[in-house]
């Protein structure tokens, strides 16, 4: 089901609390928790928010939990269709409304959809039942074995952690719109495609209006009109062009909104508002270049992360967190290790961050019996295809990673990774796409990437204490990597250092404030020594829950704030680097 749904429709916002009980035994399928569940003996949780810090009993939980609650749906729903959507459920997760199934969804972070109309009651209350299952496998994505045994190092969180919808759509609707920009001159062409589908029992005639809105204005109107059969859907392929364009760039992240109606019959039809950036971005001669020009992009590999709230990152904390990013000067980030909510990357469309989207593949490596077997194929496809479909028309994104740190020292690498390509392109051919590689110059898949991505720990994992050493092995990589692959422009998606906030060193050790800021530092002047280096991700933004080992001590300290945006030492030292390097070079 394609889910590129408007917010201008009518939704009801199914955030709030929900009663919640854990399922350790697995018994509530059989004993049809689903029908009519006895809440009063059911805990309460607030969702979107993940189960795991809002009651210490449940801080550790692994396994089945379920979630219900009551909705009230008004009766003028009843002649129109209606999706429930749900942006993000760890990780698998079964629906059922007034005890009817409605569906399931394999996947923590990317958004679903079920039509509804056969189970709901206008007019009336109704049930929602949410199933919820964060069991870990060798054959999940990302894979694990447990909360303390995760084949990825950030906390393993459950539950409803993202926005639970329900939205209303006449029975003749756009279901999908893809628009595509390139740039000619000082005009702006769009590439439109409209998906239209008609569930009436008849044939509709329709008449399709695009208007492209400039605050608030409509700058331009094209008019079209379609016939659809019974059931069945079509796709119009429309160019506009936008006269003396304002280009969205990290300068000034100029928005439009692609306004479509339709109508048939002389009655009311649908609208949908899509918003967009007119931009271009293209790997060219070992250059990104955005709009044409070079772009090195400098920032941070980010977690949604934060106390109590666990994987959600509520609108206050984001805000917070822009505030923070811009006033250090950064101009990007990735989404490690999972697509992030929409209102995140909302906000990256309106600030002129530059984003490279990550799939949730992460940790598929060596606990990992073979990287290409089929199941896992196919989940890393489907995921990638929903983030991709979700995500398409963000003028913030600029390419996609399709891994973090997988197992690409093995040749059957090669073909999980040629699958998610081909998925990735078949959805969107416009982006380059990358993994972030550990594995460098053992590497065997980089020449199927438009743009090399490395995560280095030099300093860190090795030549631990010696930043000179770590400094001289991450130049000499480099210029390896450079000198096999040398169309290709690098990235540096991942470099950082633990530093517990308040320990202090001098001269600086591993641990303390002064050492994360001294590597930084030593990494960044090597970066911009070379000219085919496109940029530099610090390893963290801020510094994250993990699992439990001998290896962290309770929270990854790579941030440069703490857990709770606290700033470290090296805020300062990055704000100077960062603000001394431009976006264009
Ligand atoms: C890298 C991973 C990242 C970890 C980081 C670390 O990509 O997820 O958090 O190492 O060890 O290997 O801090």
């Amino acid at each position: 089901m394609k889910l590129e749904y408007s917010f201008q429709r009518e939704t009801i916002d199914l955030s709030g609390f929900w009663h919640f009980r854990i399922d350790p035994e697995n018994k509530g399928e059989s004993e049809k928790w689903y029908e009519e569940p006895q809440v009063s003996e059911w805990d309460e949780l607030y969702t979107p928010a993940s189960w795991n810090e809002q009651d210490s009993r449940y801080t550790w939980y692994i396994g089945t939990a379920w979630y219900t609650r009551a909705f009230w749906l008004p009766e003028d729903w009843r002649s129109k269709l209606t999706l429930i959507f749900f942006d993000g459920v760890n990780y698998k997760a079964k629906v059922w409304v007034n005890g009817i199934y409605l569906g399931e969804h394999e996947g923590g972070f990317t958004q679903f959809a079920f039509r509804a109309e056969k189970a709901l009651r206008f007019g009336e209350s109704n049930r929602i039942v949410v199933m919820v299952d964060n069991t870990l496998t060798g054959k999940t994505v990302p894979p694990g074995a447990g909360m303390n045994a995760t084949y990825f190092d950030f906390f393993h969180y459950g539950g409803i952690h993202r926005e639970a919808y329900l939205l209303s759509v006449p029975k003749v609707h756009f279901k999908d719109v893809t628009i595509r920009t390139e740039i000619k001159g000082k005009d702006g062409i769009l590439d439109i495609d409209l998906e239209i589908v008609n569930e009436l029992e008849e044939e509709c005639s329709c008449n399709v209006t695009m208007q492209v809105i400039d605050e608030d204005e409509a700058i331009t109107e094209e008019r079209t009109s379609v016939t659809i059969g019974p059931g069945a859907e079509k796709t119009i392929a429309q160019q506009i062009t936008v006269e003396n364009a304002e280009f969205w760039g990290p300068e000034s992240p100029r928005l439009y909104t692609l306004r479509t109606k339709l109508a048939h019959d002389d009655s009311k039809g649908d609208v949908k508002d899509t918003r967009f950036g007119i931009r271009t971005v293209k790997v060219e001669d070992g250059k990104i270049l955005l709009n044409g020009r070079p772009v090195f992009l400098k920032g941070f590999g980010r977690h949604e992360d934060f106390p109590v709230l666990g994987k959600a990152l509520h609108g206050a904390v984001l805000r917070k967190d822009y505030g923070l990013m811009m006033y250090i000067g950064a101009n990007s980030f990735r989404t490690s290790h999972y697509p992030y909510s929409r209102t995140h990357l909302d906000l990256a469309d309106e600030k002129g961050f530059l984003v490279i989207l990550e799939t949730p593949a992460v940790g598929l490596r060596e606990n990992v019996e073979r990287l290409d077997d089929p199941e896992i194929v196919e989940k890393v496809c489907r995921m990638t295809r929903e983030m991709i479909q979700r995500d398409k028309n963000r003028p913030s994104v600029i390419m996609y990673s399709l891994f973090n740190e997988p197992g690409s020292g093995r040749e059957e690498f090669r073909n999980i990774l040629t699958a998610a390509k081909g998925e990735a392109g078949k959805a969107d051919p416009t982006r380059p796409v990358t993994f972030a590689s550990c594995r460098h110059l053992d590497d065997v898949a980089l020449d199927l990437v438009d743009v090399l991505c490395h995560n280095f720990y030099y300093g860190w994992y090795s030549n631990y204490g010696d930043l000179e050493a770590a400094a001289k092995t991450l130049s000499e990589t480099l210029d390896e990597l450079h000198r096999r692959f040398p169309d290709k422009p690098i990235i540096i998606t991942e470099f950082g250092a633990g530093a517990i906030a308040g320990v202090h060193r001098h001269p600086p050790e591993m641990w303390s404030e002064e050492y994360q800021a001294e590597l930084i530092k030593t990494y960044w002047e090597v970066l911009l020594s070379k000219d085919y280096v496109s940029g530099g991700h610090i390893w963290n933004f801020a510094d994250f829950r993990v699992g439990q080992s001998p290896r962290r001590t309770t929270i990854n300290r790579k941030g440069i704030f703490t857990r709770t945006r606290d700033p470290k030492l090296a805020v300062r030292v990055v704000k100077n680097l960062f603000t001394n390097t431009p976006t264009y070079r």
